[in-house]
């Protein structure tokens, strides 16, 4: 497999002489991240009812935004996908579960996993009850 942000570098070190092709060795890849296939299951109930989950993703300090949210639903998916171009290995992208109430939203769980080349499936267990499943391409 050969990842976008290696090609890249490749591409200017042919075309640069030797001093630039060093720095470009020494520069850190930025890769594409895209994050999709966002599941939920077993999500808690609470007084409220039923769960109404929503998912924030964040990687490193970057913000790259939240699905929509699926209201009384233990067991949601939701069809967004995040993709973020800046990203770099050993990363870490954290996805929250939160679900949405009138007042305060309640946080379900935090995933945080480091990136690292090629496509993963990944399940994580929220502290507050359920499972998200969510799969992630970086390269
Ligand atoms: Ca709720």
């Amino acid at each position: 497999m050969i990842s976008l942000c290696k090609s890249s570098c490749e591409a200017m070190a042919s075309s640069l002489p030797l001093l630039l092709l060093v720095l470009c060795s020494l520069s850190v890849a930025q890769c594409q991240l895209r994050l999709f296939n966002l599941r939920a299951t077993g999500l808690p109930s609470d007084l409220l009812g039923t769960t109404d989950g929503y998912v924030k993703v964040f990687c490193g300090a970057d913000t790259l935004g939240k699905t929509s949210v699926r209201n009384d639903n233990a067991n949601p998916w939701w069809e967004e996908e995040f993709t973020y171009f800046k990203a770099q290995e050993n990363e870490v992208m954290r996805l929250e579960v939160h679900d949405s109430d009138l007042l305060f939203d309640d946080l379900l769980g935090v995933c945080q996993r480091q990136l690292k080349l090629g496509t993963y499936e990944h399940d994580c267990y929220l502290e507050k009850g359920g499972t998200l499943h969510y799969t992630y391409t970086f390269g």
